[in-house]
């Protein structure tokens, strides 16, 4: 279909994948309120390692939007990206510390491990603008999707984990992750094949190690 968008087109073939990292039995126990709280701990120290490798990701991501990007518009909107994972990573380091996880001990676990590499294959200057850009727009969306869905109606969702489900499933976060699909899609319609078919598989990688990510919460290693 010529008239649909490019990420549109690719969560509808996809969807079986999309669904499974955006409606995992983790974030799915959240919303039902039957989640274990280790789990939610264990993805906390987790989920901090990870996001001190995203830091320099969406640096890189800066960098090549300033160098190939035909629209100014986007270095902002990758700046408010930096500055919101800038309050990420304080935020972090309060909620741990009111959970008792100890940050500075917490181990990476292998998924984490790979997923942070991939990302770091990202960062090279060889990685196209388009190709890192849809990549981000995965990452910050299956979250956005994910901890949404614990807030939206119907949801039990415990009083102490309401405020991280908020961080990623307000309404701001939403527009923000909606921009960055906008950057994709107008990236996408301008470019060749070859570019188009790396980012389709890049965004399918980027599922599955959240789907991997996600799974680390069970804690069987
Ligand atoms: C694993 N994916 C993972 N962690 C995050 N914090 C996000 C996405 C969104 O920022």
């Amino acid at each position: 279909n010529k008239e649909m968008l490019m990420i549109q087109k690719w969560l509808n073939q996809h969807n079986e994948l999309y669904t499974s990292a955006t409606r995992h039995p983790f974030t799915l126990s959240i919303r039902d309120g039957s989640v274990d709280l280790s789990a939610f701990k264990r993805w906390l120290g987790q989920d901090y390692i990870f996001v001190r490798a995203f830091v320099p990701f969406i640096a890189s991501l800066l960098l090549k939007a300033w160098k190939e990007s035909d629209d100014d518009s986007d270095i902002e909107v990758i700046l408010g990206g930096i500055a919101a994972l800038n309050d990420e990573v304080s935020w972090f380091k309060r909620e741990a510390s009111k959970w008792s996880v100890s940050l500075s001990s917490t181990v990476p676990q292998k998924a984490n491990l790979e997923y942070c590499r991939f990302l770091e294959s990202l960062m090279s200057p060889e990685v196209d603008y388009t190709v890192a850009v849809t990549a981000f727009w995965a990452i910050e969306a299956v979250y956005q999707e994910s901890y949404a869905h614990c807030l939206s109606d119907g949801s039990k969702t415990p009083e102490e984990l309401k405020e991280t489900c908020q961080r990623w499933g307000n309404d701001g976060f939403g527009q923000y992750c909606h921009t960055l699909q906008n950057i994709a899609n107008r990236r996408l319609e301008k470019s060749p094949e070859d570019i188009i078919s790396k980012a389709e598989a890049t965004l399918m990688r980027v599922l599955e190690y959240e789907v991997e990510f996600w799974n680390m919460s069970r804690g069987e290693t």
